[in-house]
């Protein structure tokens, strides 16, 4: 397939940062066009929605990080797969890639979400964001004791998806970052090497 370049249209942010780090792990070229937060005419025009990251690859037009990443495994087949090699795997990544959008990325979220809607980030709120993330680091962390990956013995669509969300929380600061995480600050580390 493809002598045209796919285009991901997005900014700084964990579901941007997830497709770019299974573009570059699948070695996909591909054309980064940053849009401004504020002004998402062209992100409407080209997809009929609003939230980034969207995907244009000749006629295909997508929206949705999971949705590009099922789209990249099933047409780029001769590249890296992200979603397994069994049945049984696959059911595994996407219980981690679950955990990932929900359990993990959700403080975040109720902060981020809350501000945008100009609603009060209130210290109550904050707290049990901070308690709901620990709680969810410290699951990632068991998981991954004496093992590289979160499912099998290479990189999949569940550490992509976990690991974008570390890196984001990690680098805004949005939520206090815990101490004794060694585990997953490495997961992290180890795939954002992949975007230089
Ligand atoms: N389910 C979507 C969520 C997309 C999403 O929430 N995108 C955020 C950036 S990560 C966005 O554009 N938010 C709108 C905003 O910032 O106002 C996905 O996984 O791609």
């Amino acid at each position: 397939m493809n002598q045209r370049t796919l285009i991901i249209y997005g900014f700084e942010t964990s579901n941007n940062i997830k497709v770019r780090l299974a573009l570059e792990h699948k070695g996909i070229p591909y054309e980064f066009r940053t849009i401004e937060p504020t002004d998402r005419d062209e992100l409407v025009r080209v997809s009929g929605q609003f939230l980034t990251p969207v995907m244009v690859d000749g006629d295909v037009v997508l929206f949705d990080s999971g949705a590009i990443l099922r789209y990249l495994d099933a047409n780029y087949r001769d590249t890296p797969k992200l979603y397994g090699h069994s049945h049984s795997q696959q059911w595994e990544i996407e219980d981690w890639e679950r955990f990932g959008r929900a359990a993990l990325a959700e403080p975040m979220m109720s902060l981020v979400h809350a501000r945008v809607r100009g609603q009060e980030v209130t210290p109550a709120l904050q707290e049990e964001a901070a308690a709901n993330f620990g709680q969810a680091i410290a699951k990632l962390e068991q998981r991954l004791e004496g093992r590289q990956w979160l499912v099998g013995d290479e990189m999949t669509a569940a550490d992509i998806t976990c690991a974008a969300v570390i890196y984001r929380i990690r680098s805004s600061g949005v939520l206090p970052w815990p101490d004794g995480v060694p585990r997953t600050e490495d997961l992290a580390d180890r795939l954002m090497a992949l975007l230089g």
